[in-house]
This record gives C-alpha cells, structure tokens and sequence, in this order.
C-alpha cells in the first residue's frame, strides 16, 4: 500500500459501527450461535447434537474474543511500547470456553442463551478436548503468564509450537502398565486458532557456512534443506479488560508441497520423503520430563521455532522504522528453560550476516535483549547437544558458539588467570566423545539476567549449577521470581461456589479480588464466625462429591466421599517420591489389619487419589504406577478395610481433570527430596482452594508456610542441606533398610512377599531404594509417617480443620501469576501496562 492511502476504505462510520462483537444480550447470542451452527458447521438445528452445539458456541465466543484481539494489537501497533516474548516449547492451557466466557464476564448469558437453545453449558463444556501442549508445571506455568499477561494489560505475546499431537493419552492396562496412546486433538476442528497462512517464515537446516572475512565476521550459510513456518494465532483474553494478547504457533511445511528437483529428476519418493520431513518437526510433543533427548528432531524443532520466532519478532521491530540498536529498548525476550537458547546465536547470526553489524555491537544488543529462566537443578535434566550433531545440522550457529565461548573464555581467564578447572567448568564445551555443547551455560552469558523460581530454587541455582557465573558476572545479574498460577482458572472457574461464597462474604465483586489476591487476607477473620466455617466446608464437601460423580461416570468406581481425600498429582518421578507415598499407604493398610474392629472404628478414613504419567521410557516410573495399581486391587477389595482405606490411581492426568480433583482435596502431597523441587505450582493451587498441604521443606512449600503460617503446613523430612551428606553415607557406609528404618523394611518385604501380586516384578523399583536410595526414602520414611499421623490427628478437630483450610486460602495472595508477571515486568523487562481502550 501506498503511504497516501486512507484506512479504512470507504465510510468509516460504516466500518466503525458494523466492527463489535456479539452483544451481550441473550437474543443476540442465541442469534450469533444459531448462524454458526448454519455458516460455519453447515449443520441444522434438527441433526445437532453436543459437539456441535459446543462448536457454535466457541465460534460465537470467539467472535467476542476477535474484536477485542484487533483492536488490542492496533492499539500496541499505535502506541509502540516495548513488547516481551515468552518462547516456551510448551503451553499446557487445558480447555478454553469456559475460561473466555469468565475472563469476557459473558458467563451467566452464555449459560441462558444455549439453555434456550435446548443444550445446556455445562454439557457443551465437556465436549472441549485439552489443549496439552506441555509436559507438566513448566508448560501450565507459562499457560499461567498468558492469562496475566492479559489481564495486567502488559504487552506480552508467547511464541510456541502448534504440536499435531500433544502429550500422549495414558492407558492403563489390566496389569497396571502405563500404555501410551496418540493425542490427536486437532482431529474435530480447533475453533480457536486461527490460521495466518500469510504469516510465514523460511528456516534453514544443513548446508555449509563459509566465512567472508577473518576474524568474527560475516559468513554465508547456504544449502541444506529450508522449511517453511506458519503462524496459527491463539487469542488470549484478559480477565476483566478488552486486552486481547496473542499465542504465536508455529506449524512447519514443506517449502513447497514436493520438493520440485527431485520430482524432475523422476525422484517420486525423495520427493515425497522431504516433504514429510518438514512436516515431521511439528508433529509431536516430546513427553520426556527432566531428562534429555540427544534426539536430532528435537533439535530441529527447537531451531525452527527460535529462528521463525525471532524473524517474527524483528519484522515487527522494523515496522517501528527505528535503527537496531534501539531493539533491546524495544523488546524483551523471555527463555522458558534453556529449549529456545538458540535463539542467542541466532540473533547473532542475523546482526552479523544479515544486518552486517560487528560484533561486539551485536553482542551487546542480544545481551540486552535476552533473560532467561532456570527451572531445574538436577544434573541429568540440563541440556547438552553433541558437538557433531550441531555443526550437521546448525553449521553456522556451531561457529558462532565457538566465537562466543573463545571470547568469553578469555574474559574469565583475564579475571581469574591461570584457572585452568574453571575455564573447563564455564566453558560452552564440554570435552568427551562427542564434545557437548552446554545450553545452561550459553543461556546464562548470553542473557541480562537470569531467575530461579522459588527462593530457596534461585539459591541453589546460584550456589550450584551456575556458582562459577555468579563469581564472574556479579550476584545483581541472577535473581528470583516466585511462580504463581492464575486465580482465574484455579479459582473461580475451577471452584465456582467457593469464589461466590468470597464474593460475599468479602462483600467485594470477584473482577476486583481476582486481580489482586491479596484482598482474600480479608477472609482470616471470618475463620472464627460458626456459620461461615460451615458453608466452607460445605462447600468442599459438594466438591468431593463432584469428583466422586466424576469417577463414578467414568470409571464406574464408588469412592466414599465421608472420608479425607488425600491427593498427589503430578509426573511420575523419582524425585517426586511417589514411591514414598505408596509405601506409606501400604503401611497404613498393615496397620490397619492388625487392627481389631473396634480399633478400627477410631480411625480417620481416608482416600488416596494418584494421578499422573510417567515417560513412555522410564521404566521406574511405568513400575510405581502399575504398584499403585496393584495396591488399589488389593485394599479397595479387603472387606475388612475398605471403609477406612481406599486408593484411586486415576488415569489420563489433564488440566480439565486437575480442576476437578483440586477443589476436591482435604490434604495434598509435595513430598520430593528436599532440593530438588524448584518450585512446584500445584501446592499453590490446593492451598488456594482451601486443601492444606503435607510436603517437604523444598521449593515453593517453604514459602507457602511463610504466607499462610507454619502450623497450617504439615511439613517432615531432612533439610537441603543433610541431603549430601545422607547420600554420601549411602555410597560409603550403607545400613540395610532393616535396620534403617524396620517400618519401611517391613513394607517392602511385604511387597517381594507377594502381596500385590508377583514380588519379582517390583524387585527393580524396591531395589531403587534398598541399594543406594538416591532420592532418601528410607532416610524420611518414618518423619512422613508421623506427618501423616499428625493430619489424621487434627482432621479429627474438624472445627479447628476448617479453619486452618479458611486462613490457607485467605493467605495465598502472594501466588497469583498476576504478581509473578508483574515481578518479570518491572525487574526484568522494563515493560508497562498498556490498556486498551483507557485513553
Ligand atoms: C518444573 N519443570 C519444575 N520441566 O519441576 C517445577 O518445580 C516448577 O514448578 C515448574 O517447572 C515451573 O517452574 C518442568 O515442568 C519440564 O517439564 C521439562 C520439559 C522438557 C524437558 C525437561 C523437563
């Protein structure tokens, strides 16, 4: 377009009053999801049934979402504020109807709309398939960041992966074996993406990279196979405001539909096979957990999204008409773990071959630009790509690597000269066979700062894994920001009876206590008043009885909703401690059969709900489930305890099933080795909803005690700083678990005894723990049991119960991502709320 055009064509009022969404009122309603059932499904009022119905919906609503998404990215456009970019290789954001039907407070219309239309919401509701783009707390976390982004206002877009199959569906078999199933969740239509074909990128792969000059300048990277990107965009609506931020999701696609030289050359199946190795990139969401891959698809896919994302990022920086080296003024970029650290040397790249820029210059624009978040300590989950792997396939970004790492091993020789061990520790190589390059190590020299993401986390970070960065750079350039987890979502949408009962009783409208969650503080006095303590725990009640109908339609299970509910949900992992768990449940049941009845009758009954997957490679973790299984069988059929015990492992963990089982819970678990946890963010949402915790001194547990106070925590087990030494008494001097620990012995053998079905087949996971115990479960084994005991024991208070559930809730303002995002705003990204429509 020329610059002398006017926008819009045409009468502008024409354009002006036609450009709204639907209105809140319920005929218009009904009428916009009427005319999608007939437009966009072709379908008819005679032959509709759930799934149509919930799709007409969600275009009707999306409609909404669209107006205010247009015109908030207008409204950045106009008023060119700087942006952040959250690169996250996973959104875990669950379903989204519900969700945008609250953030829009279009809720209660809906519901009378479709009930007119003779379906009712809540059965639409139902008809949304997840959107699992995600692993577990990482992936939801950044689900999180976008629904605060949006509802603080903050220019903030996320960039990602459009996965065709996101993390695999769980079955479990007879036996109890994890079986792994594909998620095809975008087999009937995803109305809310929206495809921007025009939006794409070409990313290279292969080829070779000569260097133009001596030195650190430019190179041609050429050859190879290109690929091309394409943008699917995904509206995120603000809570309670018309900002609309965006989710940018890359899909990769053959540059063209087969590749034409090969075709020519009569080539038919090459040319068929190229394309479907583009395609490939985006196929699949990797579903390992804190271990990596080596896999050389993951790192093509990694590439393709930084290289398409930053392309993206700089178009939209040049559209401004401001010289390079305002970028860092104008845009932050966020590094969700070290998955996008590729994006440094790309940048790199672009500044040096393609903008021609010298180095240092470029060096210090993408050192302005980047941070970066570390969410893990454990050694065997920081990445690391063989050398080799990277110079096939990234030639030029290999040589870059190099000149960075030859640039800055010099700066740390200049400060600590002749160190020669701590050159080898900070170096981005590492020696062996293959070399590795380190992706902590090059995220860390090549951000501004960088943030662990609990206290004690961002300590270990820097005492640790990064110490030797700390003595170089300084300790300013490394600190720490405190997940949290959207209210919106973990409150009012997923316990809706408890957010009326606050509304009410607070006597403040829920758009106000929802974005500032400190106001549930005003919750701590009605503790002591009889008839409020009664609603709440009415309240939880009716919630267990929703997840006991939740089981009872779709696994045909009966669960006792007069006992406790007892929850741990969460990847399987060692240092999860499942195990410790299941163990402790064994030990119950023992005692429980030694009981006489009238003992019996004494005791707190209890249910224990699992649910969570394992990845489809760690053996460990398939073996503890099939143990859970296997000890369900048992218990659930022992006529003798089944009234006081039960156990659930509940399969196919999602985000739509977590916001059923956390309103849902008494007590949850967050047991891992203490250290190695860095945060947890499903301790926050349990506390959030009124369940109280038993967990370890370990990430965010520690300050979740702090807030809603230590006799509200039921916490047990050794402290970070024993662990070492506890497993160096493991290595060089062992004590049988026998005599460590008779209780735990006691359990285990019973377990090899045979009574959950065939011992042997336990034997590697029981050994995990009689050899070696990495992870030191016999070392808190009795500590938990007398933690458990103490939960039973003030259960029995229910009164005194109940409160300590009000005060959790009424203390938990700190964990709202709303505060999170706003810490990234201000003490890293330098970025302020921009509202749409205020001005
Ligand atoms: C989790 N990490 C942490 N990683 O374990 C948890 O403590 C923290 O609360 C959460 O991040 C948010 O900060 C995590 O979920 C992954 O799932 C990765 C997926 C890709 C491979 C490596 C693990």
């Amino acid at each position: 377009a020329s610059g002398k055009e006017k926008w819009p064509r045409g009468d502008e009022t024409v354009w002006k009053t036609n450009m709204r969404g639907v209105d809140a009122d319920i005929g218009d309603i009904t009428k916009s999801v009427v005319n999608h059932v007939q437009t966009s499904l072709a379908r008819q009022a005679y032959n509709l049934d759930n799934l149509g119905a919930y799709q007409a919906a969600a275009l009707s609503v999306r409609d909404n979402m669209l107006v205010n998404w247009n015109e908030t990215q207008l409204h950045y456009t106009r008023k060119a504020p700087k942006r952040a970019y959250y690169l996250s290789l996973e959104f875990l954001m669950g379903r989204t109807l519900d969700n945008a039907l609250l953030n829009l407070d279009l809720k209660s219309q809906y519901k009378d709309g479709i009930n007119q239309l003779g379906f009712s919401l809540e059965d639409l509701l139902e008809e949304e398939r997840d959107a699992a783009l995600g692993n577990g707390g990482l992936g939801r976390l950044a689900a999180c960041y976008l629904d605060s982004s949006a509802s603080q206002d903050l220019p903030v877009w996320g960039y990602g992966l459009r996965y065709k199959y996101g993390i695999f569906q769980q079955l479990i078999s007879p036996e109890g074996n994890q079986l792994e199933a594909p998620d095809p969740w975008l087999d009937n239509q995803n109305p809310w993406e929206l495809p921007r074909i025009d939006v794409n990128y070409e990313v290279r792969f292969y080829g070779q990279s000569e260097r133009l000059s001596e030195g650190h300048g430019r190179a041609l990277w050429t050859g190879g196979q290109e690929v091309l990107a394409v943008a699917y965009d995904v509206m995120i609506p603000g809570c309670h405001t018309r900002n609309t931020n965006n989710l940018r999701l890359w899909e990769s696609k053959p540059k063209r539909g087969f590749d034409l030289n090969s075709f020519n050359a009569g080539n038919y199946e090459g040319a068929v096979e190229s394309s479907n190795s583009a395609a490939a990139i985006t196929s699949v969401l990797y579903p390992n957990d804190h271990t990596t891959f080596g896999k050389e698809l993951r790192l093509k896919q990694q590439y393709f999204w930084t290289a398409a994302s930053l392309a993206d990022i700089i178009r939209r920086f040049k559209n401004l008409g401001k010289s390079i080296n305002e970028f860092p003024d104008y845009v932050a970029i966020q590094l969700n773990d070290t998955h996008p650290t590729l994006a440094i040397p790309e940048l790199m790249r672009i500044l040096i071959d393609e903008e021609d820029l010298d180095w240092n210059f470029a060096w210090q624009i993408v050192t302005n630009v980047f941070f970066f978040t570390n969410h893990t300590v454990l050694p065997e989950a920081l990445e690391k790509w063989p050398v080799p792997l990277m110079e096939h396939i990234l030639p030029r970004h290999m040589q870059i690597i190099y000149d960075i790492n030859m640039i800055f091993l010099q700066a740390v020789e200049k400060k600590f000269p002749g160190d020669r061990e701590r050159l080898a520790r900070m170096s981005l190589i590492e020696e062996g066979f293959p070399k590795q390059v380190r992706m902590a190590n090059l995220a860390c020299i090549g951000s501004r700062r960088i943030n662990g993401v609990a206290e004690l986390h961002s300590q270990l970070v820097q005492t640790t894994i990064l110490k030797d960065f700390v003595e170089f750079f300084g300790v300013s350039k490394f600190g720490n920001v405190t997940n949290g987890i959207t209210p919106r979502r973990w409150l009012d949408q997923c316990n809706p009876e408890l957010s009326k009962l606050i509304s009410s009783t607070l006597k403040i409208d829920k758009s106000v206590w929802l974005k500032d969650l400190y106001k549930l503080k005003g919750l701590v006095k009605y503790a002591e008043e009889k008839g409020f303590r009664a609603e709440w725990a009415a309240i939880k009640q009716r919630n267990k009885e929703r997840l006991a109908h939740h089981i009872e339609t779709t696994l045909g299970f009966t669960v006792n909703t007069n006992a406790m509910f007892d929850v741990q949900i969460k990847r399987l992992h060692e240092y999860k401690r499942q195990t410790l768990n299941i163990l402790g449940v064994i030990h119950r049941y023992l005692e429980l059969k030694a009981m006489t009845p009238a003992q019996r009758k004494k005791v707190n009954p209890k249910v224990v709900f699992f649910a969570g997957k394992a990845a489809p490679a760690y053996y460990i973790a398939k073996l503890t489930i099939r143990l859970i299984v296997n000890v369900a069988r048992v218990i659930n059929a022992d006529p003798e305890t089944k009234d006081y015990l039960s156990l659930y492992f509940l399969p196919d963990y999602s985000v739509s099933l977590a916001e059923v089982l956390i309103p849902a819970s008494d007590i949850s678990q967050h047991i891992s080795t203490a250290g190695t946890e860095a945060s947890g963010t499903s301790n926050m949402k349990f506390c959030l909803n009124g369940g109280l915790l038993v967990g370890t001194v370990d990430g965010a547990n520690i300050e979740i005690a702090e807030e809603v106070g230590e006799e509200n925590v039921f916490f047990f087990g050794h402290l970070t700083p024993a662990v070492e030494d506890l497993r160096y008494q493991h290595m060089y001097h062992p004590v049988p678990v026998d005599e460590a620990c008779p209780a735990l012995a006691n359990v285990l053998n019973q377990i090899s005894g045979g009574l959950f079905g065939d011992g042997g087949v336990y034997e590697p996971l029981v050994n995990t723990i009689r050899q070696g115990d990495y992870y030191l479960v016999t070392d808190d084994f009795d500590s938990y049991i007398r933690a458990l005991a103490m939960v039973d024991e003030a259960y029995l208070d229910r009164d005194e119960w109940v409160k300590k559930s009000i005060c959790t809730t009424a203390n938990m303002g700190k964990f709202s991502s709303d505060r999170a995002i706003m810490d990234y705003a201000q003490e890293y990204w330098n970025l302020e709320p921009i509202p749409v429509g205020k001005d």
